[in-house]
């Protein structure tokens, strides 16, 4: 057995999955304790783990609670984690103090990968990732997210990212990190709220069979690294840009104003975003989840079938 797996509490029904190499989808914590207001955030977190189970696959949101590593929450951990003030948002670098101390933590999608990992989970569902913020040329502010991917080998169904970052930069960087971005049925990088942000992606992919066999090469190949899969929000809930942009742009000029940075900048914006957009975006937050969970779970079915 690996060092690390006594830090790990896998739930009977992930453990029971990987064990038969059923498909198993992550989700992320930080989307929970930081993302999402309550009650929504233990309504999303609930509705995607439904999405996933109605597509054949087990869903395994991932959390440190109590300084154990947990693969799989029960309903109690979920509510748990969504109505506690204070959980620690928990990127690579805070797991080890985390769990020495005992302490919780709501795992971003850095964290979230590196322990998917671990447990041999391959696939995981997110809204959207982070990257290079907008003046990082003068803050230094890369989410951790970008290391991660240019590391880990999981696979990383997202709505690509908001606005709130440089996605061009973003783009650059995950080329230089040699980390695929797919389209799920799109040419285009997804803008989270809207269906494209302009910018390409490398390749585009319509079909979840195709996508599992790319990855089962690439861990054939032994290739380190993630994949992004960008997936659009569906057209249906797609926002305004203009009405989505002037919130967004109104939210980096109150993070500016109140000199917020580092680990709490994205969870202000997001916060911020909700109000200024009277809800908005929320209902479009969900709408995009909801469907990155259903196509990774189509993937994590697909990737299964190779590899039994
Ligand atoms: N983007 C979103 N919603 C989120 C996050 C990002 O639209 O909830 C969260 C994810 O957990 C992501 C983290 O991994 O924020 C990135 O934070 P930072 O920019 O501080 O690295
Ligand atoms: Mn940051």
């Amino acid at each position: 057995m690996e060092s690390f797996q006594k830090y790990l509490d896998y739930s009977d029904e992930v453990k029971s999955a990987l064990k038969q190499k059923k498909a198993v989808v992550a989700l992320e914590s930080t989307i929970i304790s930081h993302g999402f207001p309550y009650p929504e955030n233990v309504e999303c977190a609930l509705q995607c783990e439904a999405e996933i189970r109605a597509k054949g696959a087990v869903p395994a949101t991932v959390a440190i609670i109590n300084g154990r590593i947990k693969i799989g929450l029960n309903p109690d951990e979920l509510e748990y984690l969504a109505v506690t003030k204070g959980i620690a948002k928990a990127s690579r670098r805070d797991i080890a103090v985390l769990i020495a101390k005992k302490r919780d933590g709501a795992t971003t999608v850095a964290a979230t990968m590196l322990l998917a990992a671990m447990a041999k989970i391959q696939v995981f569902a997110t809204g959207g990732i982070g990257g290079v913020h907008r003046e990082a040329q003068s803050t230094f502010d890369i989410s951790a997210d970008l290391e991660e991917l240019a590391a880990t080998p999981v696979c990383v169904v997202c709505a690509g990212a908001k606005s709130i970052l440089d996605l061009a930069l973003t783009r650059e960087y995950l080329e230089t990190a040699g980390v695929p971005v797919i389209g799920y049925q799109s040419d285009d990088l997804p803008c989270f709220y809207t269906r494209s942000s302009g910018l390409s992606v490398d390749y585009r992919i319509d079909s979840c069979a195709q996508i599992a066999a790319v990855l089962k090469t690439k861990k054939d190949l032994g290739l380190k690294g993630g994949v992004i899969i960008g997936n659009p929000i569906p057209a249906e809930y797609e926002l305004e840009p203009d009405m989505i942009d002037g919130c967004i742009q109104q939210a980096l000029d109150e993070a500016k104003a109140a000199g917020v940075s580092g680990k709490a900048l994205t969870p202000f914006l997001l916060a911020r975003i909700h109000d200024i957009s009277g809800g908005k975006s929320v209902v479009a937050n969900k709408a995009l989840v909801y469907h990155n969970a259903s196509v990774a779970a189509e993937i994590a079915v697909e990737l299964s079938k190779l590899e039994q």
